[in-house]
């Protein structure tokens, strides 16, 4: 909760402007600092003829309207990554085949199962880097210009690891990109840390950035992951990421956020204590895995502060919440439980 009296209208992204942000106004009387699209999920489960689920998902501006990269899990369970499209964010058009990724080399381009999907835009190419399978779950990487021709580079580590996450612009003539080490299961633990590239090939100088709250019972006691592209602002980097909390029954994925140095994104200026998103709605309560918000991108728009969230929810469905930059700021440095 915050109070809202106090908060200036500060425009904080340092970005572009995206005036069709997908967008709806916080109801009257929530006082939260992120709420839901109030007609979630925006994708269903049964989108497709043979989608078991569609969820953990990412999107991004393209041309005049929004481009995505979509984890449909078939009636088979295959996992799958599949491109889609939509004039306004909230209605989507996926394409039943999964993307054929384009690549000369054979040893990489086994994609066995693919899944949980981010896209960002550096310069003007979009890049796609997802949950691979070579030799146990690693972070591959491809690129599109045009969301027809899908080019897969190489894998990026070793296994195991999973949510390999670009920043959406060289730092210092480096690209950086965080990722999340894992096992081959369901893994128990997980730290976010911070990797550099001259080329999107080469990936070393790896830095840790920050580890579950474990010393007491947090949403985030587990393991945590990084989820949507991080957002310039003002302020530094703001990384909104998956907490995970081992309940009587389960997992249970909440999101929260930090802010990271502009200059050495392994240096976390402020992490928030409580989470900001937690499941709440029957869709996020009551799926294929139940108790599950797990955010994969965020839309922004530089002039008025506004964030669209997506998230899978319930590893089922996908669903929107929003929020402003200037108040998730002021949100971190007041819970500041670095
Ligand atoms: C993680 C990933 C995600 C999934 C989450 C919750 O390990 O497999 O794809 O959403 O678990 O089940």
């Amino acid at each position: 909760m915050i109070n809202l009296n106090t908060i200036q209208n500060k425009q904080m992204i340092k970005g572009e402007k995206l005036a069709n942000i997908p967008w709806q106004e916080r109801p009257a009387g929530n006082n939260d600092v992120v709420w839901r699209y109030d007609a979630n999920p925006v994708v269903p489960r049964d989108l497709l003829p043979n989608s078991n689920s569609i969820f953990n998902s990412a999107v991004v501006p393209f041309k005049d309207g929004f481009a995505g990269v979509f984890r449909v899990d078939n009636t088979s369970r295959n996992m799958r990554i599949h491109f889609g499209k939509s004039e306004d964010g909230f209605n989507f058009m996926i394409d039943p085949e999964p993307i054929k990724w384009l690549s000369d080399d054979p040893e990489i381009n086994t994609n066995v199962e693919s899944y949980d999907p981010r896209v960002v835009k550096i310069d003007d190419r979009f890049y796609i880097t997802w949950c691979n399978t070579y030799h146990g779950y690693t972070i591959a990487l491809g690129y599109t210009d045009d969301f027809e021709t899908f080019h897969q580079i190489e894998n990026s580590f070793l296994p195991f690891n999973r949510n390999g996450v670009l920043f959406p612009r060289k730092i210092n003539g480096k690209y950086y990109m965080l990722s999340r080490p894992s096992d081959q299961g369901h893994t128990p633990f997980g730290d976010i840390f911070v990797s550099q590239s001259p080329d999107l090939i080469h990936w070393g100088v790896h830095r840790h950035i920050m580890s579950p709250k474990k010393e007491r019972l947090t949403w985030e006691s587990t393991k945590i992951g990084p989820g949507p592209v991080p957002i310039e602002t003002d302020e530094g980097w703001l990384m909104f990421y998956h907490g995970v909390l081992t309940s009587c029954s389960g997992f249970v994925y909440s999101m929260g956020v930090a802010l990271l140095d502009i200059n050495e994104p392994w240096k976390v200026l402020h992490r928030g204590d409580p989470y900001l998103l937690h499941p709440r709605e029957t869709y996020e309560c009551m799926g294929d895995t139940p108790n599950v918000i797990f955010p994969c991108a965020a839309l922004t728009d530089a002039d008025t502060g506004r964030i669209a969230i997506y998230y899978g929810a319930a590893d089922t469905v996908t669903g929107l919440a929003f929020c402003y930059v200037d108040e998730v700021i002021e949100f971190i440095k007041k819970n500041d439980g670095k």
